[in-house]
């Protein structure tokens, strides 16, 4: 983590000493960005301003803030007017600046980007920063929205619908410490590693208060995969729902040292573990909820030293303070894994952990609850079901399986319709006992197109859709 701390001292100093140099307008001064770049000079400004840009900018040799007009006004319109597109011709923006570091990119919308080996929407080198960008639709082999090579800063992006081919659907990173902090990391794809994150050879990797959520790996790691040289990492803060592993791992660590605090890492599905921890890897795993619709929640290689303390983990694990309990979420249907009042997982944290910020024993979980707020959410809150009904893969052909989980035992009907309401199918009706369900539903006499899928319990009902594609 220090490592971490002296590598963001040195990127604001390199930043603020770049900001007396000249500033370069776009369009005004030059048309294209590109022109723009060819006439910079290490450490200058170049703003553009809102507009769609179809241009495959390349930043070599020399370092630059490169920024939409969201750098000075912070209006987040800013982000989404001022747009890069790379007509799926190379990668969106390529900084090779390994002589001259700290090059920052700001305020962009990225898309459209198709890279080979170096990222689809950026490639960064050596103490470069991006933040407050949305990067979308974007695909390379390796990192589809971000890859990065040496120390890195991405904060504050949305990265979303990106796919690689190898490794790192939203970001992969190489060499180098960074952090991955407060992003929204979503939906992306790798057909093998890292859905969402792959971190390779990397130094000492901070990922804390990031959405990482609905992205979908087919081998390993559908929410992220740590193959650090050894150096390890922290893991704080995040909340990890709903990514899909084919047929691996949700979150996978490779030999290193980790620090893995209040996470929340839920209703993501494979089948094989939620939490993987691989051979002579170190890690202390505090405070953290795992509830996952995986075949088992955490597993531990036997040359593996990991110690699970303080956590709720469906299903139980030993170690002291671990508990096994539904956590009670506010929403999980809508994404609100905050706890409710009355959630086993409030002050049931390590009792020597720092304190929540309203200066009680540390909750488990990603979130808080704010004692001092005092909101009373009341039995109205509690979600219809205690966890989220999903069918896996959606669109399907010609099968799907549909997941849910009943908070207690009694009768219970999933039900098929078709666009019209019509009742198709009754896969299930009865008496079921409280926990995880799953089935699978086979399409195979029914023809393309849109069909809901109705769970009721007791006097509860919800319903999701689902598309067969034949
Ligand atoms: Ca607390």
């Amino acid at each position: 983590m220090k490592a971490g701390i002296k590598g963001l001292i040195i990127l604001v100093a390199a930043v603020f000493s770049a900001a007396s140099a000249d500033v370069i307008i776009i369009p005004d001064d030059y048309r294209t960005i590109q022109a723009g770049i060819d006439a910079s000079q290490s450490g200058d400004t170049i703003l553009v301003e809102r507009g769609v840009y179809h241009e495959n900018l390349v930043i070599q040799g020399h370092s630059l803030i490169l920024a939409s007009r969201f750098f000075v006004t912070g209006d987040t319109l800013d982000i989404q007017n001022t747009i890069i597109d790379g007509d799926s011709f190379d990668t969106v923006i390529k900084i090779g600046n390994w002589y001259d570091p700290g090059s920052m990119i700001c305020g962009f919308t990225i898309t459209h980007g198709a890279g080979y080996y170096q990222g689809g929407g950026v490639y960064i080198e050596n103490s470069s920063m991006v933040r407050n960008n949305i990067i979308k639709n974007n695909s390379s082999s390796r990192g589809g929205g971000i890859h990065s090579v040496g120390n890195a800063i991405i904060a504050d992006n949305i990265i979303r619908n990106n796919h690689a081919t190898v490794a790192g659907g939203g970001i992969i990173t190489y060499g180098g410490s960074f952090i991955v902090e407060r992003n929204i990391i979503s939906d992306n794809v790798s057909d093998t590693y890292g859905g969402g994150i792959h971190i390779e050879d990397s130094q000492y990797a901070i990922i804390r208060d990031n959405v990482i959520t609905g992205n979908h790996s087919d081998s390993h790691g559908g929410a992220i995969v740590f193959y650090t040289d050894d150096e390890g990492g922290l893991l704080s803060g995040n909340l990890i729902v709903g990514n899909v592993t084919e047929s691996g791992y949700g979150v996978e660590f490779c030999p290193g040292e980790y620090d893995i605090a209040n996470n929340t890492i839920c209703n993501n599905m494979g089948t094989g573990y939620g939490v993987f921890f691989g051979q002579h890897t170190t890690a202390i795993f505090v405070n953290n909820i795992v509830w996952d619709y995986t075949y088992q929640q955490i597993f531990i290689a036997p040359s593996a030293t990991v110690t699970v303390t303080y956590s709720d983990v469906r299903g139980g694990f030993n170690g002291t303070g671990n508990i096994d309990s539904y956590p009670m979420f506010v929403d999980t249907a809508n994404g609100d894994f905050h706890l409710l009042a009355g959630s086993p997982c409030i002050d049931a944290g390590d009792p020597n952990s720092p304190y929540d910020p309203d200066g009680t024993i540390a909750d488990m979980g990603a979130f808080y609850f704010d004692q001092l707020v005092g909101i009373d959410q009341g039995s109205s809150a509690i979600p219809e079901f205690a966890g989220l009904i999903t069918n896996y893969p959606n669109p399907f052909n010609v099968s799907t399986r549909i997941s849910f989980e009943l908070p207690e035992s009694g009768q219970a009907a999933l039900t098929i319709h078709d666009l019209l309401g019509r009742r198709i199918g009754t896969p299930i009706n009865g008496y079921l006992q409280a926990g995880v369900h799953n089935i699978v539903f086979d399409g195979s006499g029914l023809a393309s197109g849109i069909y809901f899928y109705q769970l009721k319990a007791g006097d509860r009902t919800e319903i999701k859709r689902m598309t067969l594609i034949k």
